[in-house]
């Protein structure tokens, strides 16, 4: 195991990340910017160090800055967390390079689900459903183009191969709007991504978010650990997540984990990862996937009783899964909701002082956070402060003891959108369960 473990991150995660090295016996550097030193992680991290000023750019990406970091307290492993860092292949290979050891799958695997097309060829050899599509890039020829598109039927998406994330994409109905469709997302993307390579997809109307969260070790060995449903989101951010997702049956969730697990062994992953699908009419197509552990993580460790970041780290220093798929038992229902410093009702940032904080608690509640009373949310980052998750026996146990636990919290100082988390967890057509990635937006409109 490792002596001591560098948190390339900030955060709700920053404190995750350490409370699992403290459990594995890890001692733990945190670093950060000028602008998070009087982070709680940052005191209860044994070693910290001030990499930089607030912009991200110049602190939580700056990569020597970041490897400097780890040199100078020699730390044996790197944890990326989510964002900033935790996807760049060349920061990857520039952690291993240094004699570090990365917390994530191999540079080359980043860089293979980071190109789009590159993933989904990946999947379709393993036997994952994907989405009909053009099955590699789209080729300069109009006709050729127009070909495609007729052949998959409209209303199609253009997306760059680059892109994920909701970033460089557009969905065309006609055959009169495509290439002009085809030419704006290729310069898009370019000036994005400085890659130009653009591909087709069917475009599914109303489809569910469901993910499958995956571990794989060194020897060969690799599990997945369910499904979640993300589909509660607004521009490509996630506000409600949970696990297991509602309606799909045991047999449905087998079938695709063991897909996702048969890729891991084929593409030779290793560590977290998740493995996203669009879910329309009983199908699963695979988009893209995710070589990180993600916000949501909490929700699969609370159903499947397995520690994530644990068993991750434990991964990255060599050590063999220590449970095999049928150990792997779901158990119960959890709910996620992100608890964001922002207006319930306008999306605006709310940085400043939490003059008063009180987390909620009881049987089936779980926070993760790193805020305290009289913390200063910083205006710089994520405006993510808290993640609360509620689990029961059943999906109603679920959010019932969500709904307790938001009356119970107190966030003073700041906006929050607890407000929007309680109408939500109220609302008619999230209980029922089954609600498609647009609903939110479509509620927010009318
Ligand atoms: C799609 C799609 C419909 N059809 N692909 C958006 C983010 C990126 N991960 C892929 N995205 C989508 N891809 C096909 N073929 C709809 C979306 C999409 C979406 C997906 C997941 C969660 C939220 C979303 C919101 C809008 C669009």
């Amino acid at each position: 195991m490792f002596d001591k473990l560098m948190i390339a991150n900030r955060g709700e995660i920053a404190l995750r990340i350490l409370r699992a090295c403290r459990e594995l016996g890890i001692k733990t550097v945190a670093l950060h910017s000028t602008a998070d030193r009087d982070a709680k992680y940052v005191r209860l991290a044994d070693e910290s160090v001030c990499i930089g000023p607030p912009a991200a750019s110049e602190s939580y990406l700056n990569v020597p800055a970041v490897i400097a970091a780890a040199e100078v307290t020699d730390a044996g492993a790197i944890h990326p967390g989510y964002g900033f860092l935790s996807e760049n292949a060349d920061f990857a290979e520039r952690v291993e390079q240094s004699g570090f050891v990365f917390v994530g799958p191999t540079a080359e695997t980043i860089r293979l689900m980071g190109d789009k097309i590159s993933a989904i060829k990946s999947m379709k050899q393993a036997g994952v459903p994907c989405v009909p599509g053009s099955d590699g890039p789209l080729p300069d020829d109009s006709d050729e183009v127009i070909r495609i598109a007729a052949g998959i039927g409209y209303p199609v998406i253009v997306k760059a191969t680059g892109g994920g994330g909701g970033k460089g994409m557009r969905v065309v109905h006609t055959e009169a709007a495509l290439i002009n469709a085809v030419r704006l997302t290729r310069s898009e993307a370019r000036a994005a991504f400085n890659n130009d390579v653009v591909y087709m997809e069917k475009f599914l109307e109303t489809p569910r978010h469901v993910e499958i969260q995956v571990l794989a070790d060194t020897h060969g060995n690799a599990v997945h650990l369910g499904d979640r449903d993300c589909s509660l989101q607004r521009r490509h951010q996630k506000v409600i997540e949970e696990a297991p997702a509602p309606g799909i049956s045991e047999e449905q969730r087998q079938r695709i984990g063991m897909r996702c697990v048969e890729a891991c062994c084929l593409i030779g992953y290793r560590g977290a990862g998740t493995f996203e699908f669009l879910y329309e009419n009983g199908e699963f197509y695979f988009i893209e996937m995710n070589t990180r552990v993600q916000v949501e993580h909490p929700v699969t460790e609370e159903v499947t009783g397995i520690d994530i970041l644990k068993t991750q780290i434990k991964i990255a220093a060599g050590m063999e899964l220590e449970f095999s798929q049928d150990d792997i038992v779901m158990k119960g229902h959890a709910i996620e909701c992100r608890i964001n410093a922002e207006d319930a009702e306008t999306f605006m940032p709310s940085p400043g002082r939490i003059s008063q904080y009180h987390q909620p608690g009881g049987p089936g509640i779980r926070v993760d956070s790193h805020v305290y009373s009289n913390y200063v949310v910083p205006p710089y980052y994520d405006s993510m402060i808290a993640k609360v998750i509620s689990s029961g026996a059943t999906r109603d146990e679920a959010l019932g003891r969500m709904y307790g636990a938001l009356q119970e919290m107190i966030v003073e100082g700041i906006k929050t959108n607890i407000p929007l988390h309680q109408r939500l967890i109220s609302d008619g057509a999230f209980r029922q369960g089954g609600v498609s990635i647009h609903y939110l937006e479509k509620l927010l409109a009318s």
